[in-house]
């Protein structure tokens, strides 16, 4: 039995991917920290329906010792890193942890996998806010990087020291450059669950109004499970590569407004305004990726249109507000 371990395994990836692996027959470890298992309800929600059939790690990630030893007793043949502060804050208060958990982490993790399980392959999460202000539109493989959030420079940081340990220490590490990506059990502060989660609740009756950012702000996203797909994929190539996954189609936060709204028979407009607080400085051209080398080489392609997956996440929030009733 291939063993697995996750780090971020109660995010919306690390869920979705560990019922992957476990589906095709893994023993799947997960790292998560000790609040979480202090507030089960909110923090393992997501792995809640599968907890039973995981090996769980306390540990702290950005603590080298605590790293080393889970990878000491899980031995893993594959380690899928995901653990992150994923949220692109420009606060200032946040960028130490950002750097840490981003960065420090990665190193801690490498670095361990190198000494004790040197045949491990591993996924880095890059990200396509590597490429920040990008000079061209769509990125690929070999578009120049150019972040500008302290979240994008930890990334770019952290994917530069994976690609040094597969270059000089042998080490198989594959990198996913992954563009957006959604579901029912993204986190609340991304743009696409506040929208779904907020309309689902006018809906009911239990919110009256939706303060946003800018809303002709461009994104290419996808569908949460299909990217977990690709990572598991990436892990069984030959060699170990960077791999753009993206859909190559982008929308406007205007077009998730428009396709959340809709699926509850409501009109946006009448409950959207717009508050200078979650403004972001905007992308000269458009963060959209060229997935064709995920395409050609790992078999990939996006199963979900835009439309279906916010669709998909409104209603999903429906249910589960109606539940709580
Ligand atoms: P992003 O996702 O920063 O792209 O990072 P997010 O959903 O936060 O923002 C998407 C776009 O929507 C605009 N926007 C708002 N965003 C939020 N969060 N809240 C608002 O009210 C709002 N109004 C407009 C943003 O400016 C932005 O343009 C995600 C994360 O998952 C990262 O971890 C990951 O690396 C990248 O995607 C790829």
């Amino acid at each position: 039995m291939k063993r697995a371990l996750i780090t971020g395994i109660n995010g919306q990836d690390g869920s979705y991917l560990a019922e992957l692996l476990l589906a095709r027959g893994y023993e799947v470890h997960g790292v998560v920290r000790r609040e979480a298992l202090e507030d089960p309800a909110h923090r393992l929600a997501n792995i809640a329906h599968i907890r039973g059939d995981l090996r769980m790690h306390v540990g702290s990630l950005d603590n080298h010792l605590s790293i080393y030893k889970i990878v000491s007793a899980a031995r893993p043949a594959e380690c899928y890193h995901l653990a992150s502060s994923s949220f692109v804050s420009y606060n200032f208060e946040d960028e130490a942890s950002i750097v840490s958990s981003n960065f420090i982490a990665t190193h801690a993790l490498l670095s361990s996998l190198l000494e004790l399980t040197p045949e491990c392959r591993v996924y880095f999460a890059g990200s396509s806010e590597m490429f920040g202000d990008a000079k061209l539109s769509p990125q690929d493989e070999a578009t120049p990087f150019n972040p500008r959030s302290v979240y994008g420079i930890s990334k770019l940081a952290a994917f530069h020291l994976a690609r040094s340990y597969r270059d000089h220490h042998g080490l198989f590490v594959a990198a996913g450059i992954l563009f957006n990506h959604e579901s029912p059990r993204r986190a609340h502060q991304f743009v696409t669950r506040k929208i779904s989660a907020t309309a689902a609740s006018i809906k009911l009756g239990r919110a009256h109004s939706l303060s946003l950012g800018n809303l002709e702000a461009r994104r290419d996203w996808g569908y949460a499970p299909d990217y977990v797909k690709a990572m598991h994929a990436m892990l069984q190539q030959p060699a170990p590569k960077d791999y753009v996954v993206a859909t190559g189609m982008t929308h406007s936060v205007r077009d998730v407004l428009r396709a959340a709204f809709s699926a509850v028979d409501l009109d946006y407009e009448k409950f959207v305004t717009v508050s200078p607080e979650f403004f972001r400085p905007s992308e000269a051209v458009p963060l959209c990726g060229d997935a064709r080398r995920a395409r050609r080489e790992l078999g990939w392609s996006p199963t979900k249109s835009f439309e279906d997956l916010i669709r998909e996440m409104v209603l999903a929030d429906l249910a589960r507000l109606e539940q709580s009733r």
